[in-house]
């Protein structure tokens, strides 16, 4: 579906052009901006703190290395991953200072730059790689760098103008257990960035291959991974929408194309040792400790317990078992259900919010803000509102009974689904179910709790509407 055929987009387009009138010339830049971002590709930040594998994420996501992933800190500017033809980086420097243009080192942001990092507000890397074509992916810098020339950079840019702040949706990255500065940085988004909330910020439990007991424990590290990032998709249900474990280095050896035949053949080698063997790295069968070295690098210790059995078959088998146990394609599952199915609510609720700041700058502010708040009670914004109550009914610790009423709602796309029923039920009986609905929801409407209250005044509308709609 093209953006401009969508009737969120183009009520949005339409509030732009309000926007224009009211506000006179002088809005003409901070329109053409929110236009142009409502067109282009989903922007998804990944974010974390230093070395949790968020770069290796994002080239297993793109399945090219362009990201430098390292095991000392390694990624020192925001920098945006776009679709382009014409592959090569450019500098946006802070201050308003022209751009830079360099060119890419064997594909990748050259590891010196010819300008301070504190300089950078931004990079955008232009590549020709596929998935980018309906993506454009942000990778940020560590939270809490250890450098202090880093430290305030990296904040200021994360939350800001390249970062976070321009992401339609986030990937929430935790190494092992959450740390108290986690909790307080996804709060901190949600105050400061407020453009993105938990429903489109996905949490990843990363390195789940060496989560919990580790690669060579009793359990399975990628099951206490699994049962761990359940329990953290309840504990952060106001922060995000889901929790899912992802072993980031698995699927980047296994989409970028370095785990060769050769590979293989050595990873077969280690069947015969015991695991005391493997560890230690003893007694290896004639295989050298750096060839065991490099596997672990690529496989890393949990592929080489796990993966030996397989890579008898050669590096085809190995390829495709390390890609299904990393969990980056649920990860896309997840991404797909909460944000492609969504990306014009995604990019509506941002312009919104987009539009609403940069009114502050105008000398029109006043009337601008009253238009904006009268646009979002217009029924074709309405599904922002319906955003605004699965965001609410979500963050509550229940599972709330109007919870499954929202996301039916917000998955729906006709208003059968909307209301539960097959698609040939008829519009008499799509006006009983809303009407059933709309009962449902009434009974919520004085709920002490002012988050139910409030979803429950926004669902009445809802299904107000869809019985409108098919009312004859
Ligand atoms: N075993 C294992 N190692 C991983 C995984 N993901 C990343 N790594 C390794 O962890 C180290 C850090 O990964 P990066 O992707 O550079 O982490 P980052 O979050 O981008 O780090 P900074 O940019 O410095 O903040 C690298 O050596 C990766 O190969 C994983 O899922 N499992
Ligand atoms: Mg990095």
């Amino acid at each position: 579906m093209t953006a401009q055929h969508d009737p969120l987009t183009e009520a949005i387009l339409a509030v732009c052009d309000r926007y224009d009138d009211v506000g006179g010339p002088e809005v003409a830049p901070a329109t053409s901006y929110a236009r142009a971002r409502l067109t282009e590709p989903l922007r998804v930040a990944v974010v974390g703190r230093v070395k949790a594998g968020k770069s290796t994420l994002v080239n297993a996501i793109i399945g090219r290395k362009v990201a430098a992933t390292a095991d000392v800190e390694c990624t020192k500017v925001v920098t945006q991953y776009r679709f382009g033809a014409d592959e090569g980086a450019t500098l946006h420097l802070s201050g308003g200072r022209p751009h830079i243009r360099v060119p890419l080192q064997d594909g990748m942001l050259p590891d010196r730059l010819p300008v301070p990092v504190d300089q950078i507000s931004y990079a955008v890397v232009k590549l020709s790689s596929e998935p980018l074509r309906n993506l454009t992916l942000i990778d940020t810098p560590g939270l809490e760098t250890t450098s202090a020339e880093l430290e305030v950079v990296s904040r200021q840019s994360i939350l800001g103008v390249g970062g976070v702040r321009q992401a339609d949706a986030i990937i929430y990255l935790f190494r092992g257990k959450e740390l108290a500065d986690d909790v307080d940085f996804l709060r901190e988004f949600r105050n400061v960035a407020g453009d993105v909330s938990s429903s489109g910020a996905i949490g990843v439990l990363s390195h789940a291959d060496r989560y919990g007991s580790g690669p060579w424990g009793d359990d399975d590290s990628l099951v206490e991974a699994t049962d761990r990032a359940a329990e953290m998709q309840l504990e952060h249900a106001s922060d995000l929408a889901a929790v899912i474990p992802v072993a980031g280095r698995l699927a980047e050896t296994a989409v970028t194309g370095v785990f060769t035949e050769s590979h293989a053949r050595t990873l077969a080698r280690l069947r015969g040792l015991s695991e005391f063997q493997l560890q230690a790295r003893e007694n290896l069968d004639g295989v050298t400790i750096a060839d065991v070295r490099q596997l672990s690098m690529l496989v890393g210790e949990y592929g080489l317990r796990y993966g030996r059995e397989i890579a008898g078959g050669g590096a085809s088998p190995v390829i495709d078992w390390m890609w299904e146990k990393s969990g980056v394609d649920q990860l896309h599952t997840l991404m797909r259900r909460h944000y492609v199915n969504r990306i014009p609510q995604l990019k509506a609720k941002q312009a919104m919010e987009q539009l609403e700041r940069a009114a502050h700058n105008f000398s029109q502010r006043m009337p601008l803000r009253r238009m904006l708040s009268d646009a979002r009670l217009a029924p074709a914004l309405h599904p922002l509102e319906e955003v605004r109550a699965w965001e609410l009914l979500s963050a509550r610790p229940d599972e709330h009974e109007l919870l499954g009423l929202v996301n039916r709602l917000l998955r729906g796309n006709t208003d059968q689904e909307r209301v539960g029923l097959p698609p040939a039920a008829d519009a008499a009986a799509v006006r009983t179910a809303a009407l059933s609905a709309g009962d449902v929801v009434k009974q919520h409407l004085l709920a002490g709790d002012p988050s139910v209250t409030k979803s429950a005044a926004i669902l009445t509308r809802s299904f107000a509407a869809i019985n409108h709609r098919n009312s004859s």
